[in-house]
């Protein structure tokens, strides 16, 4: 049995915090999100309602590789009042850290995340000049039933109504970050989903869902595509492809939504995919930043490879050369990497654990990637913790992208990553948080080799 979310008390908090950000009428607002799409997204929804307030702002994007402390450090000026407002989104929810920060200062803080907040929180003791706003809270699940995108949609269009328009942004955060077709979005993603559907503001299609090159041919398509990862043809040549594309008489340079429904239907059949799935676009951009997933996609990419990329791409209407050839770099070697995964895993295994050490195997900044992507394709049994990544050089820490499956989840409720991050720092010390099913950490290379020895007693 799972309990209900409480809605009526989180939209009473929602709506104190709407109240007082518009009582307040501040002079400058600095506003601090997530370097992924999602939290770039919410840069956008946020950056358009302040503009449309009126208000003087600043942004800046945390990857959450500093402590909250020295971050701060560095924006928080020594001249304070309570004019001045703060604008946590897809961030913040790390309150042991924050709370003492926020406690000394005279700025309003505004938090709106959807991450999972640490056991000890003292909800009723929060600083006065915090509104904290978070649904997993009163029990909503921050990737199923509501992005952190959707939630500052739904703050900033309970500000400003107009903010409406700008909607067609939090369908990029919900696709980065719940990785599924949008026929799976529940509570909150699937209201606003439909709300921007019914203002045209995007646009909903039904088919055979290949995300990852749904922009490009079908070769390309099926070779490409990682949601679902095909072990047929994924990373495959494109000779084998395109035999099998021959065989069917389908030209492999069709656009894959050029198919007629007949040739859809084949490829079906033989990829023996039973359902049809609905997938997001938007009607105001072209090529790939039409298709949302693949848009998601690409911003996540970027905010690794250059984040000030990231922040004008989703600007754009179509998509520039260089951003294109970083795309179809980072697919190549994700599909590629993910066929690797899937022949030959060299891992370290426990009871409930599996270590997969992947530095020299596949990018740093892959890592991540890899580790949602072979989860949710379950290239490794879905029963177990996936602990994947290695040294990194920059910190001179181990970085371990953490997941766990649905189905993990679902047999031990209380303990989803970021419980289990939280045992780690509390016995081994690090940095990080995260998700139910997903998150990462930063441990020593000592810290590391004992998590490797004693994780089934902390799992
Ligand atoms: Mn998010």
């Amino acid at each position: 049995m799972t309990d209900l979310p409480n809605k009526t008390k989180f939209l009473e908090v929602f709506n104190n915090a709407v109240d007082n950000f518009i009582d307040h009428s501040f002079a400058y607002v600095i506003t601090i999100s997530h370097n992924d799409a999602d939290g770039i997204s919410c840069l956008h929804l946020i950056q358009n309602l302040l503009y449309k307030l009126h208000l003087n702002y600043d942004y800046f994007i945390y990857n959450r590789s500093s402590s909250w402390q020295n971050y701060l450090q560095g924006i928080l000026s020594s001249r304070q009042t309570d004019k001045n407002a703060l604008i946590f989104t897809d961030l913040g929810s790390n309150l042991n850290e924050l709370i003492p920060i926020i406690k000394n200062r005279k700025e309003i803080f505004f938090i709106l995340d959807h991450h999972e907040v640490e056991d000890s929180l003292e909800l009723d003791d929060l600083p006065e000049n915090l509104f904290f706003v978070n649904p997993t809270i009163y029990g909503y699940d921050g990737l199923e039933h509501i992005a952190g995108s959707t939630l500052t949609y739904m703050f900033a269009k309970k500000v400003k109504p107009s903010i409406i328009k700008q909607g067609w942004l939090t369908a990029i955060g919900i696709a980065g970050d719940s990785l599924k077709p949008m026929d799976k979005l529940q509570s909150f993603n699937r209201d606003i989903y439909e709300e921007l559907i019914d203002e045209e503001l995007i646009e909903d299609n039904e088919g055979l869902i290949l995300f990852g090159s749904m922009h490009d041919s079908i070769k390309n398509a099926l070779k490409y595509s990682i949601l679902p990862f095909l072990n047929r043809f994924g990373g495959e040549s494109d000779q084998n492809i395109e035999a099998f594309l021959n065989s069917l008489n389908i030209n492999p340079k069709t656009k894959f939504t050029e198919l007629n429904d007949s040739e859809t239907e084949l490829i079906q059949n033989e990829l023996a995919i039973n359902n049809l799935g609905h997938y997001a676009s938007l009607p105001q951009k072209s090529g790939l930043l039409k298709f949302v997933f693949e848009h998601a996609l690409l911003l996540n990419i970027l905010c690794f490879k250059n984040i000030s990329a990231a922040i004008s791409t989703i600007q754009l209407k179509s998509i520039t050369r260089y951003a294109k050839e970083l795309y179809s770099e980072y697919i190549q070697d994700l599909s590629r990497n993910l066929r690797t995964l899937s022949k030959e895993i060299p891992h370290f295994e426990t009871k409930k654990a599996i270590f997969m050490e992947v530095k020299g195997k596949i990018p740093p900044s892959n890592w991540s990637d890899i580790a949602s992507f072979s989860v949710v394709n379950e290239l490794f049994n879905p029963k177990k913790i996936l602990f994947l990544g290695g040294p990194e050089k920059k910190s001179g820490t181990i970085k371990l992208s953490i997941r766990c499956s649905r189905k993990y989840l679902e047999k031990n409720k209380t303990k989803g990553v970021n419980k289990i991050i939280t045992i780690i720092k509390k016995e081994l010390g690090g940095v990080g948080g995260g998700h139910k099913l997903a998150g990462g950490i930063r441990l020593s290379k000592p810290s590391y080799n004992i998590l490797k020895k004693r994780i089934d007693e902390f799992i």
